[in-house]
Formats: C-alpha cells, sequence, structure tokens
C-alpha cells in the first residue's frame, strides 16, 4: 500500500525535534560521550519503516535514534537511554548506539557494519519462525568496505534470507571521502552478490516508501535479499560537535584564529618537510570544500516532505503543533527524577 505523506511527515518531524532535545542536552553536557544524529536521513528511515508490521525485525547502527521512533520505541525511556539513566531503555548501559529491543524485534551497534550480521541472524529467524517476515539492516555507506557486512550480503543470498540491505550515502566516513576508499559502485557489487539492487534519492521519503514496497514482495515470498542504496546528507555532520562542519558553516570564527599558529608551524624550521605540510593544508582545505558542497547540493528531507503537504495548510499547522507539544511533553517528563 502507498504510504501516507501525512504519517512519514508526523514521524521524521517528531524524530527531528527529539533529537534536536538530544543535541540541546548534549550541548549542556548532560550526555557523555560522542553523539550521532540522524538528521538529514530521516526520509529514508521514514520510507522504509513505513512498510514494516509486526514480526519484521531493524538492525541499526550508529545513528539509530529515527528509526527507532518511528518504529514505535518509548521516547522516554529512549532519552533517559541516551543520557544514561538506569531507567533508560536499556538501563543506561547502550546510550544512543548500543540497543536492544527484544518487543520490537530491533537492536543496534557502533560497530560499523555491524548491523548486516545482526540483520541476517533476525533473517534467519524470520525464515525458520515467522516466514513472510523481514528483517532491515541500515548501514552508511563506508560500511560495504567492512568484511563483515559483504560477508552478511552474501550469505543472506546463499541461504536467501529476507534482508533488505538500506544503504544510506551520505559519501563520507567521519572525515574521509568514502569514493577515495571505495572501489566500484555499490549498486554493481551488491548486484554481483546476486540480489535485486535499487538506488533512490534518499531526501525524497516517498520516492523511498515506493522503492521499499517495490521490493520487499521479493523478500517476503523467500525469494533472499534485496539491496536499497539512498543518497543523503548528514545536516550536523558525522557527531555533534564536528570539527569539519564548524568550519564550514563557520569559517570566519573557525579559522581565522588558527591562522597565526597555522602559518607558524607552516615556517617553522622544525617538523615534517615543508612539502608534507603543505600538502596537508591542501588536504584539509579540499576535505572542507567537499564537506560543504555536499552540504548545499541535497534538499533536507524534512521541508521537502512538507512542501508535498502545503495543499493543506490547516492540517499541517496543527499537526506540527501538536507534534512539538508531544515532543515537549516527552522531555520534562525524561528529564523528572524518578524514585
Ligand atoms: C569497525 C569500526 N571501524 C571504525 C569505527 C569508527 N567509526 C565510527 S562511525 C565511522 C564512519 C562510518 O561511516 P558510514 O558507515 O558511512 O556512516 P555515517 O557515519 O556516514 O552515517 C567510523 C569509521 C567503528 N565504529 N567501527
Ligand atoms: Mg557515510
Amino acid at each position: 500500500m502507498p504510504a501516507d505523506p501525512w504519517l512519514i511527515y508526523r514521524w521524521m518531524l517528531a524524530s527531528r525535534l527529539f533529537e534536536q532535545e538530544v543535541a540541546r542536552l548534549w550541548h549542556a553536557g548532560l550526555v557523555s560521550g560522542e553523539m550521532h544524529l540522524g538528521t538529514g536521513e530521516e526520509g529514508i528511515d521514514a520510507g522504509v519503516v513505513t512498510h514494516l508490521g509486526e514480526g519484521d525485525a531493524m538492525a541499526l547502527d550508529h545513528r539509530g535514534t529515527p528509526p527507532l521512533l518511528m518504529r514505535g520505541a518509548n521516547p522516554v525511556s529512549l532519552l533517559r537511554e541516551i543520557l544514561g539513566r538506569e531507567d533508560g531503555l536499556c538501563r543506561g548501559r547502550g546510550g544512543h548506539m548500543h540497543l536492544f529491543i527484544p518487543e520490537l524485534l530491533s537492536a543496534s551497534s557502533g560497530i560499523v557494519g555491524a548491523s548486516g550480521p545482526m540483520a541476517a541472524g533476525f533473517a534467519l529467524a524470520s525464515q525458520q519462525l515467522r516466514p513472510g517476515r523481514v528483517a532491515v539492516a541500515f548501514f552508511g555507506e563506508a560500511a560495504m568496505n567492512e568484511g563483515a557486512l559483504l560477508e552478511s550480503l552474501n550469505l543472506a543470498v546463499a541461504w536467501r534470507l529476507p534482508v533488505l540491505f538500506v544503504c544510506k550515502d551520505n559519501g563520507w566516513s567521519i572525515t574521509t571521502h568514502s569514493p577515495s576508499m571505495t572501489g566500484g559502485a555499490l549498486l554493481a557489487r551488491a548486484r554481483a552478490f546476486g540480489m535485486p539492487a535499487a538506488d533512490v534519492d534518499g531526501t525524497d521519503a516517498l520516492a523511498v516508501s515506493a522503492m521499499t514496497e517495490a521490493l520487499l514482495p521479493h523478500l517476503r515470498q523467500g525469494n533472499g535479499p534485496a539491496f536499497l542504496l539512498a543518497r543523503c546528507v548528514h545536516l550536523d555532520g558525522h557527531f555533534l560537535g564536528d570539527a569539519l562542519l564548524e568550519a564550514v558553516r563557520r569559517p570566519l570564527q573557525v579559522l581565522a584564529p588558527m591562522a597565526i599558529p597555522l602559518a607558524r608551524s607552516a615556517l617553522s624550521r622544525h617538523g615534517a618537510r615543508f612539502r608534507d605540510r603543505s600538502h596537508a593544508v591542501t588536504d584539509l582545505l579540499t576535505r572542507a570544500g567537499r564537506a560543504s558542497s555536499a552540504a548545499r547540493s541535497l534538499p533536507d528531507p524534512l521541508d521537502r516532505t512538507r512542501r508535498a503537504l502545503l495543499g493543506d495548510p490547516d492540517r499541517l499547522r496543527m499537526l506540527e503543533a501538536t507534534v512539538a507539544a508531544e515532543v515537549r511533553a516527552v522531555v520534562d517528563v525524561a528529564l523528572e527524577e524518578t524514585p
């Protein structure tokens, strides 16, 4: 069944506002460690999750918050988990990256590529216990160079496991430009394993939904896995406080204070050779330039989905007010102390 754009937008907005609250709490020092948000990839998450039902499983990467919220994880427990609290979803032991929620058949891992083997395991269980049900593996494009994920692609074909491999391609692995580390084309690579593969603009949630709907029958009918490649941009960079993104967004404030120390070290007679130093600076500027043009090259998926609903402004206004109030209430409750 085609997805309901109102529901898709509701999920995407709730996720975006929730993660904005997470960012606020992180900046306030209430969340320890790194924080990877899924802002910018909500179109992919919503477009896929909208086709999951009872008994379907999800294996997630380090950006698992949006799909978990969309799948129905308790947002108060999730926020408490992110805050490292004992009353969190996994007793505060997993943070935002290492979760297991049995009732949703969902698990996440910060180990790049780990969602492949996890999804293969979920799918093996489906094949044996719940025929017709599927597992989704969400991962970034850099995971496509991890052995564990490649082994999962292979095993899923060999054993006809119902895994939908969803590769969220933002073109970056932290500060490494992924094309510089990747041979060939990812779609061709997936097809070479022997599974159908399709690509889609990940900023277009409805297109992701249509493509997912087209791929899933292959899995549900027991024919093995499929692969979906979806492009996206991470609006908050790799993680909160991302230095590359900061330099791109606020070049004067970030780079100006570095100019004199940089010039001094470039001219210093000690340390690496001048050629190596100038090469390092050029490399940094090239990366910043690439990150900057990538950030401008794709639209925000939330705005894009919203535009499709502008025909009914009253309903839209009401929906946005409701979702904003719901997220505020979640945060208020999550921050309460429990006895
Ligand atoms: C096996 C492994 N290697 C390295 C890391 C460190 N690391 C964390 S996230 C990340 C980049 C992953 O890039 P990608 O898979 O494209 O996901 P994105 O962050 O772009 O969403 C790396 C290298 C890790 N967590 N696990
Ligand atoms: Mg990436």
